[in-house]
């Protein structure tokens, strides 16, 4: 008898461990991250605002980084979990840079009935119209819509083109031509011993300038520069408090001075420090107050000549304009170029616009490479402008 209750107790016993443990592992599982991060090479970060979630790998919240909005209180159990798992993946590894085709949606969507018409073959008026209309919504500029329809035309015309899959092969030819530019699309660094490089970047408000910055440092953080960020954005206390998060998140040093400074002073605090730490790139922002444009300009002119001051040596002067704008894009690039000499375009927002033929319209209009594009809110969502997987994008079917 006695043999018998202790034979049921072990069993029970048994049972109860064997389902807890099985538990926590299903928990565990549920929670899971993806695939298992390789060993970490760099400090880590968290997710932006605005951040699709589950994007960006997660990582220790920095001591002084404010909740996460949005963000769901997490279960005791779960929060357990969640610090266990973050021990051991210590450092964000950055994730693979997204694919053209998969972030350019929209404006895929303007020109996806004219391709299928043309992959089965129909090439009529429809099809030219459906064509037209795609290019001019996309924002490629009417006269540049046109004068590229018209040579296809007579391509058709002088039977050069037969077939609905040629013409679109030619049409892919033709904005890849558009395209072209005579200025390099690399980010210049000269690297010079004791003399820091400086990107200044430059643009109105909202465009994506303080973001992009924060992608920059993550991109050449990992490609082993020493970064050190300018907050020349002086005219908000939240421009400099939104560079300092980001600097958190890429292990990145800020130089940041009092809202309402001068941002000359900021960026030349920031070039000698780089100098003496041995930082060897300096990403400086900008505030872009297009209402005030004169000063605007006269404050982005001293920029400027502070910035190249020895020890700095500025190597790039990036503009960042906003697809979402479309032509106005134009307007604001033709001020900026006035003040400064721009040595490059970055263009935001190319993923959920319709207007991605506007990189064909600055390009030509402006005569600037356009050298990276911005394809997302996340801080991987920064690749440099690839004209041949754009284009590709653009006129797939699947
Ligand atoms: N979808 C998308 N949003 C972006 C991109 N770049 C920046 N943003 C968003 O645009 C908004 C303004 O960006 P911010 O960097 O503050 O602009 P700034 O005023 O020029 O410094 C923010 O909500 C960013 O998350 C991009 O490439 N794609
Ligand atoms: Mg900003």
């Amino acid at each position: 008898m006695t043999i018998l209750v202790i034979v049921i107790i072990v069993v029970v016993a048994a049972v109860l461990v064997i389902s807890g443990a099985g538990f926590a592992i299903a928990r565990t599982r549920r929670k899971g991250r993806g695939p298992v991060a390789p060993p970490p090479t760099r400090p880590s970060g968290a997710p932006p605002p605005g951040a699709p979630p589950g994007r960006a790998p997660t990582a220790p919240a920095p001591a002084r980084a404010p909740p996460e909005a949005g963000v769901r209180p997490e279960a005791p159990v779960e929060a357990e979990i969640e610090a266990a798992a973050e021990a051991e993946a210590a450092v964000e590894v950055p994730a693979a840079p997204p694919s053209y085709r998969s972030r350019l949606g929209t404006v895929r969507g303007l020109f996806s009935g004219a391709v299928s018409a043309l992959r089965s073959g129909r090439i009529d008026a429809e099809t030219w119209d459906s064509l037209e209309e795609a290019l001019i919504r996309a924002d490629v500029g009417v006269a540049t819509a046109t004068a590229l329809l018209d040579d296809l035309r007579s391509k058709v015309d002088t039977k050069e083109i037969r077939s609905g899959d040629d013409l679109l092969a030619a049409l892919g030819r033709s904005i890849r031509e558009l395209l072209e530019t005579s200025g390099s699309r690399s980010l210049r660094f000269d690297g010079k011993e004791g003399s820091p490089d400086i990107w200044l970047i430059v643009g109105v408000n909202g465009v994506g300038k303080t973001t992009t910055i924060g992608k920059l440092a993550r991109r050449q953080s990992a490609a082993g520069h020493s970064v050190l960020l300018a907050a020349g954005d002086t005219f908000r206390a939240a421009a400099a408090d939104q560079l300092a998060l980001w600097a958190e998140r890429t292990g990145t040093e800020i130089v940041r001075g009092a809202e309402g400074g001068d941002p000359s002073a900021i960026v030349f605090d920031a070039v000698q420090r780089a100098a003496a730490r041995g930082n060897d790139l300096v990403l400086a922002d900008t505030a872009g107050r297009l209402h005030t444009k004169v000063n605007l300009v006269e404050e982005l002119k001293k920029i400027r000549r502070v910035a190249g001051r020895e020890p700095g040596n500025v190597t790039e002067v990036l503009l960042v304009l906003d697809a979402t704008t479309g032509q106005n894009a134009l307007v604001q690039a033709r001020q900026f170029t006035e003040a400064v000499e721009v040595t490059g375009i970055v263009l935001t927002k190319l993923d959920g616009t319709a207007k991605g033929g506007i990189v064909v319209a600055v390009q030509r209009e402006l005569g600037l490479p356009v050298k990276l594009v911005g394809l997302g809110e996340g801080p991987d969502d920064l690749v440099d402008f690839d004209p041949d997987q754009f284009v590709d994008a653009l006129l797939a079917t699947d």
